[in-house]
């Protein structure tokens, strides 16, 4: 391992106020009270998620892009080079883990990953160069006929635990959309990449799971197809609900679709979890709201009498109302004033622009990934609240 217990290096800011899921690899997640603070999120409350140590890189640390339409097959650049050669962009986006809420679905049944709460994600502001500028000085032409059905893929430096490095791919066309934002970022929050979040350097990718915004990256390759990678291919994928271990998912990997895109959410996190044990007037509620793939948040309604009624919350999602982009890759933080019955949990309920709508009741599959219920189930009692 190149790092010696820096998961226990007390001046890490990210050990501060997050809860620590798992020591090595380094999982930590936000505490949900924390989380509605701060428009953006400052780094003590970002989660942190990763599947391998974390290595130790400096500006000297270089990438390689090669394959499909790259010039001389193969390209280097520095990390210097990228900020010395590219224009800086600013992105601020969620980063949000596809198993953000999977305690939800584990509660229902077991599932395989970290047991998140609802505080595997973040809003930030990212500063990078655009990898579309990056592929095009490598020769990829973006006038290209077949975009459509190629691929780009990265590497991490790091060996994970599943596999010898840690890997994802989006499509080239999400690459090269000159709206789609995907950053080649070296900036969080306009302060140099921590470890934990993949200094020198990583890819960012707005709209998407997190799983796709590759840190540490190494390598770059345009292919006909995903990446290989086990995190592509046999992870980050919604198993039907009879699906209940490996062995029946290995039957399935290759025909489900990885994920891309994540699904509309919400969250109650002041009260904490939406508890609420006494019939209370006027109580003050805040969450979360986002939705994937640059859809903005249409409205959140809030319940305090287990979804009988709803009242509509005044949200503060400031991308979405100034029009600074075509996309809205930025959160919806919101807030409502409800009266509550006994002993029931407060709830929300988004609803994006296309009209999505978070689901009523947990839908369990085995990986626990995307889970946007807005009821939840109590293990003791097996019922939904
Ligand atoms: N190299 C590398 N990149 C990675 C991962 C990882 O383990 N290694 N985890 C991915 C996952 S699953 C998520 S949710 C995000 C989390 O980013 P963060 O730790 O900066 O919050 O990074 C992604 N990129
Ligand atoms: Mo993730």
């Amino acid at each position: 391992m190149p790092e010696l217990n820096y998961s226990q290096d007390p001046s890490r800011p990210e050990l501060s106020e997050l809860i620590v899921l798992k020591d090595a690899p380094f999982n930590a997640e936000a505490r949900q009270t924390d989380l509605v603070k701060n428009y953006i999120t400052p780094l003590p409350y970002f989660f942190c998620r990763s599947h391998g140590p974390i290595p130790d890189l400096n500006d000297t640390h270089s990438i390689t892009i090669k394959g499909l339409g790259v010039r001389n097959r193969e390209c280097h650049y520095t990390v210097k080079d990228l900020k010395e050669k590219f224009k800086k962009h600013h992105v601020m986006m969620v980063m949000q883990c596809a198993g953000n809420r999977r305690d939800g679905l584990h509660r229902v049944k077991d599932t395989k990953g970290v047991i998140w709460g609802a505080g595997a994600i973040g809003n930030a502001v990212y500063g990078g160069c655009r990898l579309k500028d990056v592929l095009e000085s490598a020769g990829i032409d973006t006038k290209l006929c077949n975009i459509g059905q190629l691929h780009v893929a990265f590497e991490s430096v790091e060996q994970c635990e599943e596999d010898k490095c840690y890997g994802s791919s989006i499509p080239l066309s999400k690459a090269l959309d000159e709206f789609g934002d995907v950053l080649l970022a070296y900036e969080m929050n306009h302060e140099p990449l921590t470890r934990d979040h993949g200094h020198p350097i990583r890819v960012v990718v707005p709209g998407y799971i997190g799983a796709r915004s590759v840190k540490f990256l190494k390598t770059i390759t345009i292919q006909d197809d995903e990446s290989t990678s086990y995190f592509q291919r046999l992870d980050y994928k919604i198993l039907p609900e009879h699906v209940e271990n490996d062995e029946q998912a290995s039957k399935y990997w290759g025909k489900i679709p990885s994920i891309g895109e994540y699904n509309v959410q919400s969250y109650v996190c002041s009260p904490p979890d939406g508890q609420n044990k006494e019939a209370a007037q006027n109580v003050q509620v805040q969450g979360y709201a986002v939705s994937g793939g640059g859809r903005a948040i249409q409205r959140v309604d809030v319940s305090g009498d287990d979804g009988k009624t709803w009242v509509e919350a005044q949200l503060y999602q400031p991308s979405a109302e100034k029009k600074e982009s075509v996309h809205t890759w930025g959160w919806c933080l919101w807030r409502a004033t409800i009266n509550t019955k006994r002993r029931t949990r407060i709830v929300s309920r988004a609803v994006d622009t296309a009209g999505n709508i978070q689901q009523e009741y947990p839908v369990w599959n085995y990986r626990g990934v995307l889970n946007n219920s807005w009821r939840t189930v109590e293990k003791e009692q097996n019922s939904v609240l």
